[in-house]
């Protein structure tokens, strides 16, 4: 727990950068920016309780988006502790994740494993609009992906490739009634079909919004846009949904994305999609059946909101009230009222502006914003390095052209934060205690590691009446988003259960081969393939060598009998590539071609026992 910034910036007053800013500030001055700029204070009020002392628990989940590294990892708040990691997208050393037979059905569900995947944003399942601790889903932005994690064993146990789009970004699942639907944007516009015809014809290339069914992990429908869809999220009515949305120009290059002034917010009208879908109104593109819905200016089932100029962040207040685009290349927020949509859709407005209430200009670089369920807001500038604290109806009053200060406060981040994130904020249970700046650069703020730099999670107290930074944390591969949930919303199993799903066609397969996992320590052989049955009960397997011939495709599964919460087993062969976690009353597989002649020692890689570095026996290779 670091106090040092905090500490250091009460003792100088301004910092360098603070000065930097008020000077930055000083040439801005009559320009509007400068307008509403309040210095960063020092914390006032009462402040939460930071300190987890040894022995202490946390008092919320924090699952981290790994970016580019494919995972996610839990994240225990306020210590900021690393708790976990749980592979998704990736190929993960320690567990064995994209290299156990388990695993690779979970995999193939999506096409893969592939070797990499950009996972940006976790979200947990909810039941009327609070989290109900069941799953968290997650998108791949790299290979099309989205991801379902169960949260009473921290896996990963469904993964599917959505079809005819690319690239999976903005992910937020359906608040209420319950998480039916997972949604999610798919960015990049490409040709449909998207058959090697086309590559200039700007007109051919579209992108959707994409409905996931939730229990099923299957694509429910599809709808096409205009643009290109960034983030979204849903309301408290389980009505709409709402997406972000640049390129209105259709353009396949950058300037081009960037000459208008105003691209969209997109409502999307779930009972009408819905009944569309049911009516059979829909298409199909090339061999998927997934129901596809025009959602293109003029029809029906959407309603595009200009805002300014290529929106990012869409989130939804905990109160329900508002849906609120964040600019980007705007210095502003836009507050979209939900119940005027209402009105939008039943045709008592005319124009799609008459549902915005508010526009309050927060600084540079406005990409995503969080709530204390307290009435403000907590917008990232990117630009500006800071977050803006700023009352969500002072905000709307000042629309309406009275003069009111809507912003609170700005306190400097380090470096150039993109997603934040409050306790319980994406609910209706946000509770304001917690802030986390997602901070995309750490600069200076650590000991230098080399030209790769890790991200820095800033941890920020919001629970007085002042933001207070108190904790910097390192991340490795760009944590893009996280979300905070109260340690009540989450149960977790000790052991396995014998008859978990996750490991189900293993115990078939084994079944067949007349093996009784628990107690059987045998080697079945089928011609040239030879499957390997042995237990695990710390610190021995039930077999201490077995014979294969080269070139056989040999099938290993251990059974864990131990069943000791925290013993786990793990089974490594050398030289093959071929690794596993067996944790306690777990069945894991995995297949290899032993195409080497001698003796391979097979071990434990998981410590587990006084003799854990006995743990193994021997595999000798027949030339
Ligand atoms: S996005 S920095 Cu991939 Cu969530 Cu906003
Ligand atoms: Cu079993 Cu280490």
């Amino acid at each position: 727990m670091s106090k040092k910034d905090n500490s250091e910036n009460e003792k100088s007053g301004l910092t360098r950068r603070q000065f930097m800013n008020a000077t930055a500030l000083a040439g801005l001055a009559g320009t509007g920016l400068g307008a509403g700029f309040i210095p960063v204070a020092q914390a006032k009020g009462k402040h939460s309780k930071i300190e987890v002392a040894p022995g202490e628990l946390d008092e919320y989940y924090g699952f981290w988006s790994g970016g580019q590294s494919g995972e996610v990892r839990i994240v225990g708040l306020p210590s900021m502790r690393e708790l976990m990691r749980i592979p998704v997208f990736n190929i993960d050393s320690a567990t064995g994740w994209g290299i156990t037979n388990e695993s690779k059905e979970v995999l193939a569900g999506g096409g893969g494993p592939y070797p990499n995947g950009d996972l940006h944003h976790p979200h947990m399942s909810m039941t009327d609009g609070r989290y109900d601790g069941k799953y968290l889903f997650v998108n791949d932005k790299a290979n099309t992906r989205v991801a379902r994690i169960r949260c009473d064993v921290m896996k990963t146990d469904k993964i599917i490739s959505v079809p005819n789009v690319q690239a999976i970004h903005g992910l937020r699942v359906q608040k209420v009634p319950h998480t039916k639907y997972v949604f999610c944007n798919a960015e990049f516009r490409i040709p449909q079909p998207n058959d090697g015809r086309d590559l200039n014809d700007a007109s051919k290339y579209r992108t959707m919004f994409n409905a996931i069914d939730a229990e099923k992990m299957e694509v429910a429908w599809q709808v096409l846009v205009d643009g290109n869809l960034d983030n979204t999220d849903a309301d408290y009515k389980g009505k709409y949904a709402c997406s972000t949305c640049y390129n209105s120009e259709d353009a396949t290059d950058l300037p081009g994305m960037m000459r208008n002034e105003r691209d969209w917010a997109v409502v999307f009208n779930i009972p009408l999609i819905e009944a569309a879908v049911k009516a059979g109104k829909f298409t199909t593109l090339g061999d998927s059946k997934v129901p596809i819905i025009d959602g293109r200016h003029g029809s029906k089932y959407t309603m595009y909101i200009p805002v300014p100029k290529s929106p990012h962040g869409l989130n939804t207040t905990s109160d329900g009230k508002y849906f609120i685009a964040n600019g980007k290349l705007s210095p502003t927020v836009t507050i979209i009222e939900i119940d005027k949509i209402d009105d939008w859709f039943a045709g008592k407005l005319k124009d799609e502006r008459d549902v915005v209430v508010g526009e309050p200009e927060l600084g540079l670089g406005p990409l995503h914003t969080a709530y204390d369920g307290r009435g403000n807001a907590y917008t990232t500038l990117f630009i500006d390095s800071q977050i803006v604290k700023w009352n969500i109806e002072d905000a709307i009053k000042a629309y309406k052209g009275d003069k009111v200060n809507y912003i609170r406060q700005k306190l400097d981040v380090m470096y150039q934060p993109g997603h934040n994130h409050t306790t319980m904020g994406e609910t209706r249970d946000a509770d304001g205690k917690w802030l986390v700046s997602l901070s995309k650069f750490s600069k200076d703020r650590f000991l230098p590691v080399g030209p790769l730099h890790p991200e820095n999670d800033q941890l920020i107290d919001i629970s007085g009446e002042t933001m207070k930074l108190v904790h910097d944390g390192p991340a490795f591969a760009e944590p893009h988003d996280c979300m905070l949930v109260h340690r009540s919303k989450i149960k977790t199993m000790k052991i396995w259960k014998r008859d978990d799903p996750l490991f189900a066609s293993t115990v078939v397969r084994a079944k067949k081969h007349g093996i009784v996992l628990e107690k059987d320590n045998k080697v079945i052989r089928k011609g040239n393939k030879v499957y390997v049955y042995m237990t695990s009960t710390a610190p021995t397997y039930g077999m201490d060598h077995f014979t294969v011939k080269k070139g056989n495709e040999v099938t290993v599964t251990v059974t864990n009998l131990d069943q000791i919460e925290d013993v786990t087993h793990g089974f490594t062969m050398s030289n093959h590539g071929v690794v596993m976690e067996i944790s306690p009353h777990e069945t894991s597989s995995v297949t290899f071609v032993a195409d080497k002649p001698g003796v391979h020692w097979f071990y434990c890689q998981w410590f587990c026992h006084a003799l854990h570095m006995e743990m193994r026996g021997r595999m000798l290779v027949e030339a």
